[in-house]
């Protein structure tokens, strides 16, 4: 697996380097808004430590994200108004990862309503 790579947008979203909607923030995870929203209130959960993928992921990180998941799935469902929660993950090119800092999906989903496509 290649190495991380400090330059990655979301590592430059980390550092405020570039521009970037925040909805929660503690000691280890980030959560801000995805700029190409696949469904009305789609979100990413970050570490604040360098972490390629899940597949790079220290136990530690995954239990500060997987915590900020669940909080962010239970605020963006109330938000929202939604009537379930899509959570994706993606790693390596091949497995659709774009960004290559971890990062969770989160998707407020209604009944009936299919997610849009990327872009
Ligand atoms: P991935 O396939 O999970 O790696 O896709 C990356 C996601 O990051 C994708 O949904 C983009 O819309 C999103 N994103 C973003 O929110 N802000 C950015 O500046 C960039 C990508 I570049």
């Amino acid at each position: 697996m290649a190495a991380y790579d400090p330059e990655n947008i979301f590592a430059k979203i980390l550092r405020g380097e570039i521009p970037s909607t925040r909805v929660y923030e503690d000691e280890d995870t980030l959560a801000f808004m995805d700029i190409m929203p696949r469904a009305d209130g789609h979100l990413l959960v970050i570490p604040k430590t360098p972490c390629r993928n899940l597949l790079d992921a220290a136990p530690e990180q995954l239990a500060a994200v997987m915590a900020t998941v669940q909080k962010m799935s239970h605020a963006a469902k109330n938000a929202f108004e939604a009537d379930g929660v899509t959570i994706q993950q993606f790693n390596e090119a091949a497995g659709g990862q774009e960004v290559f800092h971890l990062h969770f999906h989160i998707l407020p989903r209604h009944e009936g309503v299919s997610m849009r496509p990327p872009g």
